[in-house]
């Protein structure tokens, strides 16, 4: 099996690039909500020989020979899955979101039609209608807002956005919006006009498999998420789905393939070539420690973490977007402290103290996409390494220090001292000699 003193062997160059990332990981906080680090476990079913086999198709139905183990760990990973979240049907194939959403595009929509997802700037992914990608591209792309004063979703404005724009596709589940989202309020609006339900739940997955979040599966006709978000899985996507397709007799009258089909077809042959079969081990890996009670906690002082962060942020005079979180992410407005558009000033002031954040658009944006006016946290990765409300309260205030004094190397430095000594306290992967 390969393993890193291989390459310590055989690559200088390459292992000394992955000692100094390993030490930047390890001395720093990992502060954008999207990212997690997954268990040794999961690390070590990525470098295995899966990655060498070929295996278009589904379990039992492949095009290649020698698929019996690839069959066995990614049935494995369906049925953990179909536990987890309590669906219908799993695809577990995606490479990762963008084109898992492009799968669900493929199997539901015809270039052309409507897609409505949530604005850009308001929290929205790009995948979800924005006009440089694909989605914004080959579909009528509209979107939905949130409210000006409060920068929470109004269902009546959702609702009054599709009756305009009558959608095929409706798209809930956001990157950059800290509260609850009521799955079912937007599933009895894709019902009245007449649309599918697309529920991208990639950010809050952890949460919905865990009821710590409200899950969108019972809802949605498709569920689409990353598995290396807050589900704390390899670096990949799945796709999951009822299996009857509700609006088959609208838009597919004499069509044979029903829903879960529709969407497994999409992923192979329409949008994919071989699954990462290394990759599916992982996720089956990441799926049976998702099913562990321990994993439920994590999830639940994810949402506390974040809880003690922005009450320690706004203690200290910052403002968040819709005055708080519900979930594991949070958004700063610099522009109410006179920063319009230097979210990319202060990211690197951030990071300059070791704590790694993403500059945002905040909802109806003043500065640019290039230079907005917000800064996205979030605290999945840095719970996973055991950060708890005392440790999030002095990142907090570390992190609002910076902030306000984003222009001065003395401040930032002295943050940075005291990350690095918080993030010693809480190794990620101590003993991992593969890591070392
Ligand atoms: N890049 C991810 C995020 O940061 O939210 C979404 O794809």
């Amino acid at each position: 099996m390969p393993m890193m003193n291989d390459i310590e062997k055989s690559d200088k160059e390459v292992y000394s690039i992955i000692l100094r990332e390993n030490k930047r990981v390890e001395e720093g906080a990992e502060m954008i909500p999207s990212e997690n680090f997954v268990s040794r476990a999961v690390l070590q079913a990525y470098a295995t020989n899966f990655t060498n086999k070929y295996s278009e198709g589904l379990p039992g139905k492949r095009y290649y020979g020698g698929n019996e183990h690839v069959d066995e760990v990614e049935t494995l990973a369906i049925e953990r899955c179909k536990k987890l979240f309590g669906c219908e049907h799993v695809n577990v194939q995606p490479y990762s979101g963008s084109p898992a959403n492009l799968a669900v595009y493929f199997a539901l929509m015809n270039p052309g039609d409507t897609v409505m997802g949530m604005d850009l700037s308001c929290g929205g992914h790009l995948t979800h209608g924005s006009p440089v990608s694909f989605s914004g591209k080959w579909f009528r792309s509209t979107s939905y807002m949130v409210n000006k004063e409060t920068d929470l979703l109004d269902y009546n404005e959702v609702r009054r956005a599709a009756k305009k724009e009558k959608p095929k596709l409706l798209i809930s589940g956001h990157s950059a919006y800290p509260r609850k989202v009521d799955f079912k309020a937007f599933q009895e609006i894709a019902d009245e006009v007449g649309a599918y339900h697309l529920a991208d739940i990639a950010h809050i997955a952890g949460m919905c498999a865990t009821g710590v979040h409200p899950s969108a599966i019972p809802y949605a006709d498709v569920v689409s998420t990353t598995t290396h978000k807050t589900l704390r899985g390899p670096r990949g996507a799945i796709v999951m789905c009822k299996t009857e397709d509700r609006l088959k007799a609208l838009y597919d009258p004499n069509g044979k393939k029903n829903l879960a089909q529709k969407i497994d077809s999409a992923v192979f042959p329409g949008l994919q070539g071989g699954p990462h079969n290394h990759v599916t081990a992982a996720k089956a890996v990441a799926f049976g420690e998702a099913l562990q009670p321990s994993f439920k906690e994590y999830c639940r002082q994810i949402v506390k973490n974040a809880k003690a962060l922005a009450d320690t942020l706004m203690d200290k005079g910052l403002t968040l977007t819709t005055g708080g979180t519900e979930n594991h992410l949070m958004l700063i407005k610099l522009n109410v402290l006179g920063l319009t558009g230097k979210g990319k000033e202060v990211q690197t002031a951030l990071e300059a103290a070791n704590i790694t954040t993403n500059k945002n658009s905040i909802p109806y944006e003043p500065g640019s996409p290039f230079n907005p006016s917000g800064i996205r946290l979030g605290t999945p990765a840095v719970t996973t390494r055991g950060f708890k409300e005392s440790e999030m309260k002095e990142l907090g205030e570390g992190i609002a220090k910076v902030i306000h004094n984003h222009q001065d190397a003395q401040v930032i430095a002295a943050v940075k001292k005291d990350v690095i000594e918080l993030c010693r306290q809480f190794p990620l992967y101590p003993n991992l000699t593969v890591l070392k």
